[in-house]
């Protein structure tokens, strides 16, 4: 059964770019992801942590993949970007984050969908308008909510 999930896709260390539209079309390439649609890219100021700008957008995906499944291919692209933990919030080649998986909700130890914190922060919801403009998240509907971040620095590339 085909599933339709959010990706939140982040970068704010080399080719931040480059990183997200390489990582879009690893995604589009992945085995049981039938298809993909990447929002536009924006710059935004890094949001609870310092650091450089991050170039930010999402990605919707259509996948024969579980969420736990779905969860270990972002993690194996992220490690072919050189991803590196050095401490939380750290400046990063590459963050995939699942944000929404068919409006399921998700609590396990590896995994909480909807994203925890994606209704916060401008640089996941004004792409994920841009790709899906009616989804209503637990909190509300994207307008209201990217209202609500109006303080965070956000724009087009
Ligand atoms: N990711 C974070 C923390 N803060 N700020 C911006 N602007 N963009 C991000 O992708 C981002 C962030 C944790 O993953
Ligand atoms: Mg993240
Ligand atoms: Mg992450």
């Amino acid at each position: 059964m085909s599933h339709t999930a959010y990706i939140g896709l982040g970068a704010n260390l080399g080719d931040a770019a480059g990183a997200i539209q390489g990582a879009a079309q690893e995604l589009a390439a992945t085995p049981d992801i039938q298809a993909l649609r990447l929002s536009p890219l924006y710059g935004s100021a890094p949001v609870g942590c310092t650091g450089p700008d991050y170039v930010n957008a999402v990605a919707e995906i259509h996948t024969t993949l579980q969420p736990a499944a779905l969860l270990a291919a972002l993690q194996a692209i992220e490690q072919a970007h050189g991803r590196k933990r050095p401490y939380r919030n750290a400046p990063r080649t590459l963050d995939l984050d699942l944000l929404w998986f068919d409006g399921k909700t998700i609590d396990t130890p590896t995994l909480t969908v909807p994203h925890p914190r994606m209704h916060l922060r401008a640089f996941v919801l004004r792409p994920l308008r841009d790709l899906t403009p009616d989804l209503v998240l637990p909190q509300g509907n994207l307008a209201g909510l990217l209202a609500r971040c109006a303080d965070q620095d956000i724009h087009p590339l």
